[in-house]
């Protein structure tokens, strides 16, 4: 009778201790490839579907008629692609794209990459500056211009515990703290334009544009940097 209660009681203990619930995931991150764990939506624009959501979550995009598709890469010419099923991106916790612009805007302008209305959005500001926005801040600016004009660059957003950082070309520029939880939105995801009334447009070219529910780490991001577009 004694050692019965006994057992039952270290296995409610374990089972509600941080230690046990830190352990599987570990082992989760390190037994799939990093640049599938945790995917939520990836866009690499395959010429054959080029508006599939590939990471099989179903996040299809619609295509305005100022976007085309050539060699596996999506080109906006002022209009944008937009997600249909909002809810599951909330999740999102980073970003991750390839970007080619094809001019640079000035007179205080910005150009919209990925967004969707405060809960997360990646943009180009005047100066060619890239900036992560939402995800409970207002934004994180790249301290200096980290993109050019007919060149791909590599950009990232991550939302990890306390912090939003920026990465460009694979190295992390800038982190700002935050106390807020990133909020929730119901408007839809936009590429090439700014959530949810539009404007803001991207004129240039993207690739493989990833979401994730969880923060890359420094070495992932560095790692995805070194694949640029073909
Ligand atoms: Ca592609």
């Amino acid at each position: 009778m004694q050692a019965k209660t006994h057992a039952s009681m270290q296995v409610k203990t374990h089972g509600t201790a941080d230690t046990g619930i830190d352990a599987p995931r570990d082992a989760f991150l390190d037994a799939c490839d990093f640049l599938m764990c945790g995917l939520i939506a990836y866009y690499p624009f395959d010429p054959d579907r080029p508006l599939e959501d590939r990471s099989g979550n179903g996040h299809r995009l619609t295509p305005t008629d100022d976007v085309s598709f050539s060699s596996g890469i999506a080109r906006f010419n002022g209009g944008r692609l937009s997600g249909a099923s909002p809810l599951r991106l909330n999740q999102t916790r980073s970003i991750a794209l390839w970007v080619r612009p094809r001019m640079m805007v000035g007179g205080g302008a910005r150009m919209g990459l990925v967004d969707k209305e405060r809960a997360f959005g990646l943009f180009i500001y005047e100066g060619q500056a890239p900036e992560c926005r939402g995800f409970g801040i207002e934004g994180v600016r790249a301290s200096d211009a980290g993109v050019e004009v007919g060149r791909w660059t590599h950009l990232a957003c991550v939302r990890e515990d306390g912090r939003l950082c920026i990465y460009v070309g694979g190295a992390q520029q800038r982190c700002q703290s935050t106390s807020s939880d990133p909020p929730s939105s119901m408007h839809q995801l936009f590429l090439g334009q700014d959530s949810p009334d539009g404007g803001d447009a991207f004129f240039g070219d993207l690739d493989e544009v990833r979401l994730y529910d969880r923060p890359l780490s420094a070495g992932e991001i560095g790692e995805m940097a070194t694949r640029p577009p073909p």
